[in-house]
């Protein structure tokens, strides 16, 4: 008991610091701000984990918060303002390739893919790092195996770079935003769906807020206030800057990879001007399976189970992998009430008929 209120105490000043340090000053030496902080907090959060605290150290809502360019975003803690205002600043290069995506949305999924398509279909060499090592998370700083924002920075140059993000598009780094460079793959998913396996997400994992009730949570994600903000516009966004210019972005759905996923790859590799043959097609599709990513150390997140970042007791991060598992959780009431904010917010947009909800 005391080495718990010890720990809880100790966690609490190191996030109450972190709080302190990004609300009083603009730049932050990200490298010092990890060691002094986040080091010590995931040494804190294995500990709290084992002894079964993590639930009680969430917090009750997302961080709302005014990024350096004026845009307000919310986000799982405060520590997601210092990675944003530096994101814009990040050196692009033409060979970068963005898998962005709301969450929830088969991120993971395309991750794989896509880095497959840019390393020959070399599935000996995916199965022996960890995919969070292969291709980082722009959000998020370096956290152990989950390479984020300074792992850019300093990636080899002979290394093509697959950068995750959930960032919103006018988030993105300035030379994607303004000066074009790099290309997108966006993913976008049934939002009923989303919706379902984020709440999911939100138990099973320590740094997202609370979820609440099952109609609580509903009722966030579609007013937009849950982390990483509002579905709709994040969607609405990708596709309008697709329609521009759809040599730069490519846009799918979850949905339509499930339903052939060997056309989707051959798809988004010509886009990615990457040329594969049948084989390496198939290859790549039959690596991709859900029940293959599902078994594999190195797509299935056991990793962040392990670091007690995720709590794998609650729920699996791969969790059903399946169309409309919406419908186990939606009443009539709530499902109604969502098709008719979806078909207000997408009116006219082109976006409707991409899903069947
Ligand atoms: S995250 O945390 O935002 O990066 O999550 P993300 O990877 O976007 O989404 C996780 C959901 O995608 C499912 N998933 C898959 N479905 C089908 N095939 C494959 N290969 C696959 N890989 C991941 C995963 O199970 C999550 O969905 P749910 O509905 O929760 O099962």
């Amino acid at each position: 008991m005391i080495v718990a209120l010890i720990a809880a105490s100790s966690l609490a000043a190191v996030i109450g610091i972190a709080a302190w340090k990004i609300s009083s000053c603009r730049e932050i030496d990200i490298k010092r701000f990890v060691i002094n902080n986040i080091v010590v907090k995931l040494r804190l959060v294995k500990l709290l984990s084992m002894m079964g605290l993590t639930e009680r150290m969430k917090s009750d809502k997302p961080v709302k918060f005014v990024t350096r360019s004026g845009i307000v975003y919310l986000a799982e803690s405060p520590m997601f303002k210092v990675v944003v205002d530096h994101v814009w600043e990040l050196d692009i290069r033409d060979s970068d390739v963005f898998v962005a995506t709301y969450p929830k949305s088969g991120t993971t999924w395309m991750q794989e893919i896509v880095w497959l398509i840019c390393n020959n279909a070399d599935t000996d060499a995916a199965k022996q790092t960890v995919l969070t090592r292969r291709s980082p998370l722009m959000d998020l700083i370096d956290v152990g195996d989950t390479l984020g924002f300074q792992s850019i920075e300093k990636w080899p140059s002979d290394n093509q770079r697959i950068i995750k993000t959930h960032l919103p598009f006018e988030l993105l780094p300035r030379g994607v935003v303004v000066g074009n460079k790099g290309k997108i793959v966006y993913v976008a998913r049934n939002p009923k769906d989303v919706c379902v396996s984020y709440f999911h997400f939100h138990h099973m994992v320590f740094s997202c807020p609370k979820p609440g009730t099952w109609a609580e949570f509903l009722t966030n994600f579609s007013n937009g206030d849950v982390a990483r903000g509002d579905w709709f516009a994040h969607t609405m966004k990708y596709w309008e800057e697709f329609q521009k210019d759809p040599s730069r972005i490519y846009i799918t759905t979850y949905e339509s990879l499930k339903a052939d996923l060997p056309l989707e790859v051959k798809s988004i590799a010509d886009f990615l001007g990457r040329d594969l043959s049948e084989e390496q097609i198939n290859a790549i599709a039959e690596h991709c399976t859900f029940e293959s990513m599902r078994n594999n150390k190195c797509t299935n997140h056991q990793g962040m189970n392990e670091a007690g970042m995720f709590d794998f007791s609650k729920v699996k991060f791969m969790r059903k992998g399946q169309i409309g598992d919406w419908k186990n959780y939606f009443t009539i009431n709530q499902s109604a009430e969502f098709d008719d904010l979806f078909r207000k917010r997408l009116q006219g947009t082109g976006l409707e008929s991409r899903f069947k909800l």
